[in-house]
């Protein structure tokens, strides 16, 4: 709703799946975001809950525990606690972050469930399902795997397409393939309580395209128009699964099925909140059904459709829930000019970028934030990363702090100097100052991170541009006053851009404050020029940000580049077989073990070594292109595989009576044929 006031704010961000490590794309995709957002509200003074949690359900985990022979429950335990951790460090101040496994959050999803099933919300339906026969088990959602019917894409689930966003069901997969098996499914009956989300077709087009169709961005808005104006609508959806790992639907005939990830999930908020409501001791309904309140999801793209059309159906069903007043989705953040992929290890895990640069938690929130996906997918480099941080952080805003506290200690021995007469250039800054915290705050309310980043970046150079103009270190030797009103301006700016600053860059804020012992400052007191008083003493200047050299950052690049060979290295396949031969053929190859007397490399060639060699029929010249992979001392004395009845080549001038057999890796490397035991030089191989 446009300007409407509202008592209180739920802000959700989506549930990760505990089936891995955080990476960058999951904090610039709505982590950061709705970080941002709350620590600005709270700012404000505004009653917040901020609440998140594991989503542990799904077959995202049974695949894993499969894969790693641990059941779902251990997989969850260990990526619950790593979660958690990541998120603490990286400063995302959830007030709660529960998890699905949770008992509260069966409670509330099977509760859900029953609501719809009693209100007759759900088509019972007995459809064919994709079946493995030989892991004997129906194939939801990951299990199975085809070719999208709306963008083409291979790789797309049986729920959803990852590429172009589309939410499917499996019977829509185009040669579908069992993920269990590797198995051609086969179709088979099965019971399933369906969401005729067709019912609810007009009511969303109301609240979505007419209620919001001006505050909610244009990729969300996008995304919804095409699902509510698709030519068939909107297409009824199952709602539970037959698997074993989930919450067992609660209802007659519901024995080894469970509800699908995504309806149990997005209730985990309602869960999450009722847990952090009960340990506060304070009613939990308020954040949920008070229509005062504001309710905003913080998601990726690819879950808008179970945020913006699915949730609300169910919350709008249940009767008594707020709907969210935005969903403000952001794109997908890419690394390095490719998409983000757990599988082939092409991330920036969160544990790895503190173990590397231990610290620097608000160098990587900023430069996700200035570069966030906000509009349309995003790339992250390491060299903007080392740019921004260098030319942005270290040279102005770190560079304006540090100098007005230096300055402050060697002038004035660390007390804040009085206010003296103040010139047009000081009245024209105090004038900026007052301006920017309303800016920075308009942005925020309409969820434009990256802007309202850009303005606090702008009170940095403003603030670095008015000790560049007034210059106090010469003006110190002529007029101490006036120095002393420089830099009571400038340490004021400086205590206003860590309170601006905060939701964006917490940990370097906190630093600011400490040295200017400043605590509790509100987003009221900015724009204010008093906060540090005359007098006070400030404390020394402590690190905010530190140059990143390039050697650093071309490591990452490297790290990057080796997991991308090592990955396509597991994955490449075998060359393909030759055409095939006929025996007489095969007998023509007079393949011997010889037994190599010499070798030395050949001058100006870097692939060849020269060989000497016993074929148990004499001596033999061959030349061999395996200088990338032995040193000549290492053949010599070794029984080899050589084919010797290959007509000579003239090679750098010299015959090579034949070719040493080598196996060649998938990385390229040769590796030699040896008898696993000696055997007589010229034993013959058939
Ligand atoms: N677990 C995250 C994902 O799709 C999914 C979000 C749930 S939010 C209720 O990557
Ligand atoms: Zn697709």
């Amino acid at each position: 709703m446009k300007n409407k006031s509202f008592k209180r704010y739920t802000v959700t961000s989506a549930l990760p799946y505990a089936n891995g490590p955080l990476h960058i794309g999951h904090l610039a995709g709505c982590y950061i975001p709705s970080d941002i957002y709350v620590r600005y509200l709270r700012s404000m003074g505004r009653d917040v809950a901020y609440v998140c949690g594991s989503d542990e359900h799904g077959v995202a985990i049974t695949i894993k525990a499969k894969k790693e022979g641990i059941t779902p429950q251990e997989v969850v335990n260990r990526y619950h606690e790593i979660m958690k951790k990541s998120f603490a460090e990286f400063g995302i101040s959830f007030d709660h972050y529960s998890r699905t496994s949770a008992q509260i959050h069966h409670e509330t999803a099977s509760e859900f469930f029953k609501d719809l099933y009693g209100k007759g919300e759900f088509l019972e339906q007995t459809t064919e399902q994709y079946f493995d026969e030989e892991a004997g088990q129906f194939l939801a959602d990951r299990y199975i795997e085809g070719t999208c019917p709306k963008c083409g894409h291979e790789g797309a689930y049986g729920d959803q397409c990852e590429k172009c966003g589309s939410s499917l069901s499996p019977t829509d997969l185009i040669n579908p393939i069992s993920k269990l098996s590797g198995n051609t499914p086969v179709l088979k009956e099965t019971k399933h309580w369906f969401l005729d989300l067709a019912r609810y077709t007009d009511f969303l087009k109301n609240w979505i395209l007419t209620e919001h169709g001006n505050d909610w961005k244009n990729n969300v808005l996008g995304q919804c128009r095409s699902w509510l104006e698709a030519g068939d609508g909107l297409q009824a959806r199952s709602m539970t699964r037959d698997l074993d790992w989930g919450i067992p639907v609660p209802v007659e005939g519901g024995e080894g099925k469970v509800l699908y990830v995504w309806f149990d999930a997005p209730i985990g908020y309602i869960s999450s909140t009722k847990e952090w409501a009960a340990e506060k001791g304070i009613a939990w309904e308020p954040y949920w059904k008070d229509k005062d309140t504001k309710l905003v999801h913080f998601i990726g793209k690819d879950n808008i459709v179970f945020h913006c059309i699915i949730f609300p159906a169910i919350l709008k069903t249940h009767g008594d829930f707020v709907l969210p007043d935005n969903v403000p989705a952001n794109e997908f953040l890419n690394l390095e000019g490719d998409k983000i992929s757990t599988s082939r290890n092409w991330a920036v895990w969160l544990h790895e970028y503190l173990e590397e640069f231990p610290g620097k938690q608000d160098v990587l929130r900023y430069v996700l934030t200035a570069n966030a996906p906000e509009t349309k997918d995003n790339d992250f480099t390491w060299k903007d990363f080392q740019s921004r941080n260098n030319a942005e952080l270290v040279a102005i805003y770190g560079n304006f702090i540090n100098r007005a506290v230096v300055l402050t200690h060697k002038f004035f021995d660390g007390n804040v100097p009085a206010v003296g007469d103040l010139h047009g250039i000081d009245k024209d800054v105090l004038e900026e100052i007052k301006a920017f915290p309303e800016k920075i705050a308009a942005s925020i309310e309409r969820y434009r991170f990256r802007e309202a980043l850009s303005f606090v970046m702008d009170f940095a150079r403003t603030g670095n541009k008015y000790l560049a103009d007034t210059e106090p270190w010469k003006s110190i030797k002529t007029d101490k006053e006036r120095t002393g009103t420089i830099l009571n301006i400038a340490l004021n700016i400086a205590a206003n851009l860590a309170v601006v600053g905060e939701p964006f860059l917490p940990f370097t804020s906190q630093k600011i404050f400490e040295m200017f012992s400043l605590e509790d400052l509100k987003w009221a007191d900015a724009g204010r020029i008093d906060i540090l008083q005359s007098g006070v003493k400030i404390n020394p200047a402590a690190l905010l940000f530190e140059k990143i050299e390039d050697n650093v950052v071309e490591a990452q690049v490297n790290k990057l580049l080796e997991s991308k060979k090592q990955n396509e290295l597991a994955n490449a396949k075998a060359a393909p077989m030759k055409e095939i031969i006929t025996f007489d053929d095969f007998v023509k190859l007079d393949m011997r073990v010889v037994k190599v007397l010499t070798a030395e490399a050949m001058p100006k060639s870097k692939k060849l070594l020269k060989l000497t060699v016993e074929t148990g029929l004499g001596k033999r010249t061959v030349l061999s292109g395996v200088a990338e992979f032995f040193k000549p001392e290492d053949l010599i004395g070794k029984q080899v595989v050589m084919l010797i009845n290959l007509a000579p080549r003239k090679m750098m001038g010299i015959d090579s009576e034949g070719m040493i057999l080598m196996a060649e890796d998938k990385d390229g490397s040769l590796k030699l044929l040896q008898p696993h035991e000696a055997t007589s030089d010229g034993s013959t191989i058939s």
